[in-house]
C-alpha cells in the first residue's frame, strides 16, 4: 500500500475575505487582492515537486463557486446575472461566502479511513460538514460527488454522507485525524483530536475562538468507518492553544508512520495524550517543540506544524514545510538544528504556497491522504493521478481560465461564474469526473 497526497486545486474565484474567525490568517488579509492564477499555479508546483521527487500524488478539482444554488435556496431569483445583482447590493456578505474557493484546503474535505483499519476491509469516505463556517459548511454536496467519481468502486470504497449539520457534530474531516503505523498497508492506530465536547457542557473548551471540531463528530466517524476500537484514539486539543489561533490540529501537530511531530501546547494534558498514543502504538516516536525555542505565536505565523511530514524510506522523514519558516528566525534555527540531531525528520524542504498561506492554508491543509493498496489503486480514477503530462495540462488550463487578480468587487461579475464554469467544464473531462457540478447537473 501508497499513501498517496490528493491536492487541492486552487479555484477561479480564489479571494481575501476575512471568512475564518479564529483564523489569524484569514482575518489579517481580509479584503487583499488575490491572484486566482499564481494561487493554482503555486500548488500545481508543489504537487508536481512531490511526484518528482517520487511521491505518490494526486489532485482534486475545486468546486463550482459563487454557489448559485445556495444563493437561490437563500431567496435570490431571476437569472444568475440577476441573482449576483441582487446578493451585491443586498447582501455582499453571502455573495463572498458562496464565492469562497476554500476547497482548495482538501485536509478538511473528508476524513479517510484506509481498509487496514476498516471492519469491512474497504477504506472508508465521509466529507466532512465544515458546519463551523458558513462558506465551507455548502462543500460536503459536491465533494462527496467528486469522491465518488474518483473512488468508484464498491467493493472497495465506502462513501458516507456528511454528519448532520449544526455545532454538536461540527467535524472538519482529516485536519483533527492522525494515523500511527508501521507500514501503510498494516492496521494503523487512528487518532481523532477534538476542540471541545458538544453535549457535556461542564468540560473545558477555548473561550475566544470556536472549537471547531468536536468529541462527539469525531466519534460518529470511528463508528461509521468500523474501527477498531482498540486502535482509536480521542484526544482533546489545549483549549488555550485554539484561542491564541490554533483552530485546527493540524495547525499544532502533524503524523506520520511512527512519528509526531507536535508543539509542548497542543493538547489538554501533554503527557496523558504520549502516554496513551504510546499504549496504543507502542512504536511511537515523539519529536515534540518546546515553547521555549518556538512559541505558540511562532507556530501560528509561520505555520511549522502545517508542513507535510513524509517517509523517504523506512525510517527516514523529510518534512514539506511553507516558505514562511524559513523566513521566521526561531523557527528556521529550530529546524537547522533538528536535521543534526537523531530524529526520523532528517530533511527539510521549503514551498511557496504563499496565496493559499494569506488564509491560513500551509502545505498540510492542500492535501488529504489516502492509502490505497495496489488493488484500491486499480480502481482508482487514474485521470486524477498527477504526471508530467498532467502537469502540463493543468498549468495550460490554470493559464487559459483564471484571472490574474481578483477583488471583492469582482466576485458580482456574471463573467467571472461564466469563465468558471467553462474551466469546470473542461476539467472534469481532464479528470474524468463525470457530471459532478450543480451547473453540469441541471
Ligand atoms: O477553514 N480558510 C480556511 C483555512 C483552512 C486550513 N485548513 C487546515 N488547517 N487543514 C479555514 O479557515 C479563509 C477564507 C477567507 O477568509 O477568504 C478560509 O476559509
Amino acid at each position: 500500500a501508497k499513501e498517496f497526497n490528493f491536492d487541492g486545486l486552487v479555484g477561479p474565484t480564489h479571494n481575501y475575505a476575512g471568512l475564518s474567525v479564529g483564523n489569524v490568517a484569514s482575518l489579517k488579509n481580509a479584503q487583499g487582492t488575490s491572484s486566482p492564477r499564481q494561487a493554482a499555479l503555486e500548488g500545481l508546483a508543489k504537487m508536481k515537486a512531490l511526484h518528482d521527487a517520487g511521491f505518490a500524488q494526486a489532485v482534486l478539482p475545486p468546486l463550482e463557486r459563487p454557489d448559485m444554488e445556495v444563493l437561490r435556496r437563500l431567496g435570490f431569483s431571476g437569472d444568475d446575472a440577476n441573482v449576483l445583482k441582487q446578493v451585491a447590493d443586498k447582501a455582499p456578505e453571502l455573495l463572498v461566502a458562496a464565492s469562497s474557493a476554500s476547497s482548495m484546503w482538501t485536509a478538511n474535505a473528508c476524513t479517510v479511513s484506509p481498509s487496514a483499519d476498516c471492519a469491512d476491509g474497504k477504506v472508508h469516505f465521509t466529507p466532512a460538514n465544515l458546519s463551523n463556517k458558513f462558506h465551507r459548511s455548502i462543500e460536503h454536496p459536491t465533494t462527496g460527488r467528486v469522491l465518488q467519481a474518483i473512488f468508484r468502486d464498491d467493493e472497495h470504497f465506502a462513501h458516507h454522507p456528511a454528519l448532520p449539520s449544526g455545532d454538536h457534530f461540527g467535524d472538519e474531516g482529516a485536519a483533527n485525524h492522525n494515523r500511527f503505523c508501521t507500514e501503510y498497508g498494516s492496521e494503523g492506530v487512528e487518532l481523532f483530536v477534538y476542540g471541545k465536547y458538544a453535549f457535556q457542557k461542564d468540560k473545558p473548551e477555548p473561550k475566544t475562538f470556536p472549537a471547531r471540531q468536536t468529541f462527539e463528530a469525531s466519534s460518529a466517524i470511528a463508528r461509521l468507518h468500523h474501527l477498531n476500537s482498540k486502535n482509536t484514539l480521542f484526544i482533546q486539543q489545549k483549549p488555550a492553544t485554539i484561542d491564541a489561533g490554533v483552530f485546527h490540529n493540524d495547525v499544532i501537530s502533524v503524523v506520520n508512520q511512527r512519528a509526531l511531530f507536535t508543539h509542548e501546547e497542543a493538547f489538554i494534558d501533554q503527557r496523558a495524550a504520549y502516554r496513551e498514543i504510546e499504549n496504543a502504538f507502542p512504536e511511537l516516536e515523539v519529536i515534540e517543540v518546546p515553547t521555549a525555542k518556538v512559541s505558540v505565536s511562532d507556530a501560528v505565523n509561520s505555520y511549522l506544524f502545517n508542513s507535510q511530514l513524509l517517509s523517504l524510506s523506512d525510517r527516514d522523514m523529510v518534512l514539506i514545510a511553507p516558505a514562511e519558516c524559513e523566513a521566521n528566525d526561531n523557527v528556521s534555527s529550530y529546524l537547522a538544528d533538528l536535521v543534526t540531531q537523531n530524529t526520523a525528520i532528517k530533511e527539510v524542504r521549503f514551498y511557496d504556497v504563499q496565496q493559499s498561506m494569506k488564509n491560513g492554508g500551509g502545505p498540510a491543509c492542500l492535501r488529504q491522504r489516502v492509502v490505497l493498496t495496489e488493488a484500491e489503486q486499480r480502481v482508482t480514477n487514474q485521470s486524477v493521478l498527477m504526471s508530467n503530462e498532467l502537469y502540463g495540462t493543468l498549468c495550460d488550463w490554470v493559464n487559459k481560465h483564471y484571472r490574474d487578480s481578483l477583488t471583492a468587487a469582482d466576485l458580482a461579475d456574471p463573467q467571472l461564474l461564466d469563465e468558471s464554469r467553462r474551466a469546470l467544464d473542461e476539467l472534469s473531462n481532464i479528470l474524468n469526473l463525470g457530471s459532478v457540478y450543480p451547473f453540469q447537473l441541471g
